[in-house]
């Protein structure tokens, strides 16, 4: 066929903005209408991030921290196995300031380790790689760029160490019930028995903490939120007017799903390229889940893709729980 007789498409910024454009514009034609919070983070959604981390009402990163400056030692005998050297693989690491307390410690502890940093942003991985030279120059440190199993396979290859894996943040709180089944079981497939992996989870609390973390009363969320239709406008071309929509967040205790939308303030248009998308007064799109989890829900998620929990270390309030699992 066609598709066999084509050449590959390489990965280039046209290649990029045409999933990007095919995202949106499927997102936007179904119904009811959906954009992917992955899309979030372009310059200013990384910076707008960085100030909901700093928010007092979002407690999930200082959770985290707490964790990690204060259960170090825990964290370092749940990961290691007898002496063997192994790769310390962090996807979508980000600055590392939660995992660099770890790799002080280990290092500290003359454990033989090669710390893989995996993020989308070649940006923040040199940022990354030169905080790291700087404060912790006996770490080997080896930054691969790309999406997370294209780069977890190329991991695969480049060693036969031992591999733990470390998916900080509540980051699986941003997939779906099924997209974190799938993420997990594609894992589970890729590692060997010996592996570990470290899954950060945000856990279900009093609703109103939670809710509050994600509608702040600085209007920063909602921000983050609108911020994605103004890299339509830019990106593809879009014309939101960013003034008719308005943020809303909900969350139910039950399935412990946190979920933010975006109001249409009234009956509009929007063109995206050649395309005009109808909204409805009060239509909403839905932006992103935030996904709250009990233990039983952690064991459930571990177990159904094949894991076993190994250890659950959780913060001083018991509002989040770094879970540790065995292949
Ligand atoms: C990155 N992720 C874990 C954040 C969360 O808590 O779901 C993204 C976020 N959305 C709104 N505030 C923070």
């Amino acid at each position: 066929s066609l598709q066999l007789t084509k050449e590959p498409k390489k990965r280039s910024e046209k290649n990029h903005s045409d999933h990007f454009l095919n995202d949106v514009l499927t997102g936007l034609q179904s119904n009811p209408k959906h954009l992917s919070s992955k899309y979030f983070y372009d310059k200013t959604g990384d910076e707008l991030f960085q100030k909901i981390m700093a928010m007092p009402e979002y407690y999930l990163t200082r959770c985290e921290l707490d964790i990690f400056k204060n259960k170090t030692s825990e964290l370092a005998e749940a990961i290691r196995s007898d002496e063997q050297p192994f790769d310390l693989i962090e996807l979508g690491a980000g600055d590392a300031m939660k995992s660099t307390y770890l790799l002080k410690y280990l290092s500290e502890k003359r454990a033989d380790f090669t710390y893989m940093p995996i993020d989308i942003s070649g940006n923040i991985l040199s940022v990354l790689e030169n905080n790291l030279k700087d404060k912790l120059p006996e770490i080997n440190i080896k930054t691969l760029e790309g999406e997370y199993f294209q780069m977890l396979k190329k991991a695969m290859k480049l060693s036969s160490r031992r591999k733990v894996i470390l998916f900080l943040g509540g980051n699986i709180g941003n997939m779906t019930s099924k997209e974190a089944e799938k993420f997990c079981t594609s894992l589970h497939q890729l590692l060997n028995s010996e592996d570990i992996v470290l899954i950060g989870f945000d856990l279900k609390k009093n609703p109103f903490t939670v809710l509050n973390a994600y509608s702040d009363k600085s209007g920063i969320t909602a921000e983050f939120n609108l911020n994605l239709l103004t890299r339509i406008n830019r990106e593809l071309g879009g014309n939101f007017d960013i003034e008719q929509f308005e943020h809303y967040e909900s969350y139910d205790p039950i399935t412990g799903a946190c979920r933010s939308f975006l109001i249409s303030l009234k009956n509009q248009q929007v063109k995206i390229e050649e395309e005009t998308i109808d909204f409805a007064e009060n239509e909403v799109i839905d932006m992103e889940v935030s996904q709250k989890f009990s233990k039983s829900d952690i064991e459930y998620l571990a177990e159904k893709s094949g894991f076993s929990i190994s250890r659950n270390i959780s913060d001083s309030k018991e509002w989040f729980i770094d879970s540790i699992w065995k292949v």
